[in-house]
Formats: structure tokens, C-alpha cells, sequence
């Protein structure tokens, strides 16, 4: 008798201290659209590792398909299912039609010190990208680059006319498309789970994406031909939803912002030589892979088709757009100037 008070007293205890334990600790729920040990996955390890060593709470990682396309889980993200999402502007450009202000070619440098010093220091990206993430429920946590775009074909592409008749497979948003058709190709968007299959059976000719991604999702075996074109970086957005974060404590809400900027610091250095690495990667895996690196003209051919992208921008987006492309010379100018 006593000795069932006494663990009836324990377990009441226990479960007490259960209890208080768990009002005070969650579980949140981070989707991104990446596999293990890529970019996103290693922003996501890192946000979910500083998290759970100066809190209570734990975070769970969903890796891509775990729980659909990035469209799925930006939804889930907007309906609260999922507390943060990296989404990148790719796909967000069709929800966001500014955030494809990353598709106009040439915008970026392609000197990766730039680049970065550019993410760190844009007002564009800093200041003005939260307020427009903000209209769609979404708390912009951070934005960041992947790597350089790097084109990949059936045969290697150096000039426009090389692109005539290509289906090429791009990010769901329309100033992607008017991208490829300013360069000569014929525009195929599609979301990621359908890339692969279709370059394999030839339903489409060729694609864009970061060198590391094209040697981890194995596409250089089915698109052989990799093409540096220098038009642009991969740029990705992590977020959350904006009323759980506007929910949570003061404390927590600090706690959100330092473990992104933390997972931010660890990812540029991640992608440090990054690029290089994967490429090696693929010459040793692929006999038949060849790489062209564009030279100065044959870009300038290339870029003198940017100012079309550049008008069909501000067609879609009006002021807003103007406002921030405005912003986006000035923070390079900035950027390019102390570089100087
Ligand atoms: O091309 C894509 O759709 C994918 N590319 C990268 C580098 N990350 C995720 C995205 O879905």
C-alpha cells in the first residue's frame, strides 16, 4: 500500500515535470527542398544544431519529397503545418512575382567575393525582401546564395543559336522562361521531381543549376555537357510563417534570428570551394561529360539580351519591381566600388 503511493506519487511527479517541460519546449518543423548534405540541408542542420544547444526546443528536418514539391511545402508553411520552409525564389517568383528579380541575367557578378559581400550588405535583400515576403504570411529569415548557374545540355552551348529548338527545363516562375527565350531556346518549366526522367528519356534537351547540384542529383549523366554562362547565381530563401513567429516569446523570437544568422555564417563557408569540388567530382565520374567556359564575346552576346528580361521584370511587377531592381544597382554599385 504504501509502496504504490509512493510510485503513485513518483509518476504524478514525473509526469508534472513532463508536462512543464513540454509547455516550455516544441518540436518546429523545417522543410527545404534539397537531399542530404546539400546547401539547404546544411543551412537547415545548422539553424536545427544552434536551436537545440542554447534551447529546449528540437527541430525536424524534411529533406525534398518527404513531404511533397517545394509548392507543397511553402503551402504547408502558409497554412501553419510547418513552422519554417527554404524555398527558393525559383519557385517563390510565382507566388512573389519581385523575388525573380534573381532571373534577370547578368544582374549578379559572378565573383564569389562580390556576390557575397553583396547578400551581406544589400538593402534590397536585408530590408526590402521582408516586407515582401511579409504581404504572404512569410517571416524572411534569411536569403542566400548556392552556387554560380551553370548550364548542362546535350552538346555544349556558346551561343544562341546553339539553343535553337532546345527544351530547356526550367524553375517554375515566368521571368526564368523569359530568360531562356531572350537567349534562343525554348523554355520548359518544371518542378524539380520531373527533371531527371525528363533529360534521361530526352523530353528535355538541357537545364540550369549550381555545379554542386548537378553532381549530387547525378544530372551530368543524363546531360553530359555543362556550359558556363556566367548569367547567374542560385539564390534561396529561408523563412517562416509569419504568425507563428509573431506567437512566439521575445526570447524565442532572438533565438530564431541567431540560429539563422548562425546557419547562414556556416553555410557561405560551406560553399567555399564548393563548386570546384563537385566539378572534380564529376570529371572523375564522367567520360563523356565536356565543359565550356564562355569568353568574353561569346557572353556579350548573351548579355545583350538582358535588357529585354530586364523590361518583361518591370511589366510584371510595375513600381515595386523598379523600386527594388533601382535598389539592387545601387547595393552592387556599393559592393563593386569598396572592391575596388
Ligand atoms: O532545380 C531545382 O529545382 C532545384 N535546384 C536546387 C539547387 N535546389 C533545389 C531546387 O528545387
Amino acid at each position: 500500500m504504501k509502496i504504490t503511493k509512493l510510485m503513485t506519487t513518483a509518476t504524478v511527479g514525473a509526469l508534472l515535470f513532463g508536462m512543464s517541460a513540454a509547455a516550455h519546449s516544441a518540436n518546429w518543423r523545417y522543410a527545404h527542398e534539397e537531399y542530404e548534405g546539400d546547401v539547404q540541408d546544411v543551412f537547415a542542420y545548422a539553424f536545427k544544431d544552434y536551436v537545440e544547444e542554447n534551447s529546449d526546443h528540437s527541430v525536424q528536418v524534411f529533406r525534398f519529397g518527404e513531404l511533397g514539391e517545394s509548392d507543397d511545402i511553402m503551402e504547408q508553411t502558409q497554412n501553419g503545418i510547418l513552422q519554417f520552409v527554404n524555398q527558393s525564389p525559383g519557385f517563390t517568383g510565382a507566388l512573389i512575382p519581385s523575388a525573380q528579380i534573381f532571373f534577370i541575367p547578368y544582374l549578379l557578378p559572378t565573383d564569389m567575393e562580390t556576390v557575397l559581400k553583396f547578400f551581406d550588405e544589400s538593402v534590397a535583400i536585408n530590408e526590402m525582401f521582408p516586407a515582401l515576403y511579409a504581404e504572404h504570411g512569410l517571416e524572411l529569415l534569411k536569403m542566400y546564395p548556392e552556387g554560380e548557374m551553370v548550364v548542362t545540355a546535350d552538346q555544349p552551348i556558346t551561343s544562341p543559336e546553339d539553343f535553337d529548338n532546345k527544351k530547356i527545363r526550367v524553375m517554375t516562375n515566368p521571368l526564368l522562361s523569359a530568360t531562356y527565350d531572350a537567349f534562343g531556346a525554348t523554355p520548359t518549366p518544371l518542378p524539380w521531381g520531373e527533371v531527371y526522367g525528363g533529360l534521361q528519356t530526352g523530353i528535355l534537351d538541357g537545364q540550369e543549376n549550381p555545379i554542386f547540384w548537378i553532381e549530387s542529383g547525378g544530372l551530368y549523366e543524363v546531360s553530359p555537357h555543362l556550359t558556363f554562362t556566367s548569367h547567374g547565381w542560385f539564390t534561396t530563401a529561408m523563412m517562416a510563417n509569419q504568425d507563428f513567429f509573431e506567437g512566439l516569446s521575445e526570447g524565442d523570437q532572438q533565438l530564431v534570428l541567431d540560429a539563422s544568422n548562425a546557419a547562414y555564417d556556416h553555410t557561405i563557408e560551406h560553399i567555399q570551394g564548393l563548386a570546384e569540388e563537385s566539378l572534380d567530382k564529376i570529371m572523375e565520374a564522367c567520360d563523356e561529360c565536356t565543359v565550356t567556359r564562355l569568353n568574353e564575346e561569346q557572353i556579350a552576346v548573351f548579355k545583350e539580351r538582358a535588357p529585354q528580361v530586364e523590361q518583361r521584370f518591370i511589366e510584371i511587377t510595375g513600381e515595386t519591381g523598379q523600386e527594388l531592381l533601382n535598389q539592387f544597382h545601387a547595393d552592387l554599385e556599393a559592393v563593386t566600388e569598396d572592391a575596388e
